[in-house]
């Protein structure tokens, strides 16, 4: 792993965006920190309210996140899921964060040298670079458990085989396969743990899970949507109902990718 000495020249970036916490989320910038957990949260009304005490050690700066770009639209953030849940798990945290765009068809040289592997998401944790979005979110939790986001390890295999069957279904060109089946089942299978479970994975709170298959349904309603004319069927309402909830969140509203990038990500695969 490459550590931050390596640094991106401002020119070689394809685009920074500073994220901005809500005013009365943001940390002081005098190496005061956000402390402890939920004994420290209180709600008033909707709003949260945060007590501070001084630190030094474990001040939240600015993490720096590289991610995909839009194809569609100059520094825009792109479509990559896996991206989506490390920016998730920072807004949930409420850690502050600036975007790094790659565009992922022309690597900056930059980019290369801090990940060889050439993948995205990249975070800057603790003057080190970090590849993988099961990595960076498992340091995110260790580092900053509140508010914790960790899925008990017996529910963290719900809804794991619904992305590579969606893939499957997607990239079909025979409607008698059986892939739109074994979605079908997958998303069943869903839709009655949920029933049991719900409304999230790990029931009343959003856990790790849910910032983890959130991106992949958003990714799965758009482009089996647009390339198969297929939506979820009514007889799951569990699942859309999920869908609904986390797609409406504000931290999924603002980490989101765009429809167009979304169909155009895809495209390859379906044409492939
Ligand atoms: N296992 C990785 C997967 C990351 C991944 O596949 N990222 C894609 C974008 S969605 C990527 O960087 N692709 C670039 C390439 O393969 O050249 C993770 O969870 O972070």
């Amino acid at each position: 792993m490459s550590t931050a000495r390596i640094h991106p020249t401002a020119s070689a970036l394809s685009s920074t965006i500073k994220h901005h916490l809500a005013p009365n989320l943001r940390p002081p910038t005098n190496g005061v920190v956000f402390a402890g957990g939920p004994s420290h949260l209180r709600r008033f009304g909707t709003r949260r309210a945060l007590t501070v005490a001084v630190s030094s050690s474990s001040a939240p700066k600015r993490f720096e996140a590289i991610v995909k770009a839009s194809v569609t639209v100059p520094d825009k953030l792109g479509d990559c899921p896996f991206c989506q849940r490390v920016l998730l798990t920072l807004e949930e945290k409420h850690l502050p964060y600036d975007l790094k765009l790659v565009d992922l068809a022309n690597k900056p040289e930059w980019f290369l040298k801090i990940n060889p592997g050439g993948k995205v998401p990249v975070v800057k944790f603790d003057e080190e670079w970090i590849a993988d979005s099961d990595v960076i979110t498992q340091s995110l939790e260790e580092k900053y458990p509140d508010p914790p986001l960790r899925t008990p390890p017996e529910k963290a295999s719900a809804g794991l085989k619904i992305f590579s069957t969606f893939i499957g279904f997607l990239k079909s060109k025979d409607p008698s396969d059986g892939t739109e089946q074994v979605l079908l089942n997958e998303l069943s299978s869903f839709n009655d743990y949920l029933k049991e479970n719900g409304p999230f994975v790990n029931g009343k709170e959003v856990s790790a899970v849910d910032l983890s298959l959130g991106p992949k349904l958003y990714h799965l309603e758009i482009a089996v949507g647009h390339y198969k004319n297929w939506t979820v069927p009514d007889s799951l309402p569990y699942v859309k109902s999920y869908m609904k909830t986390i797609f409406s969140r504000e931290s999924f509203v603002k980490t989101r990718a765009l429809t167009e990038d979304v169909i155009a990500g895809w495209r390859p695969k379906v044409l492939g």
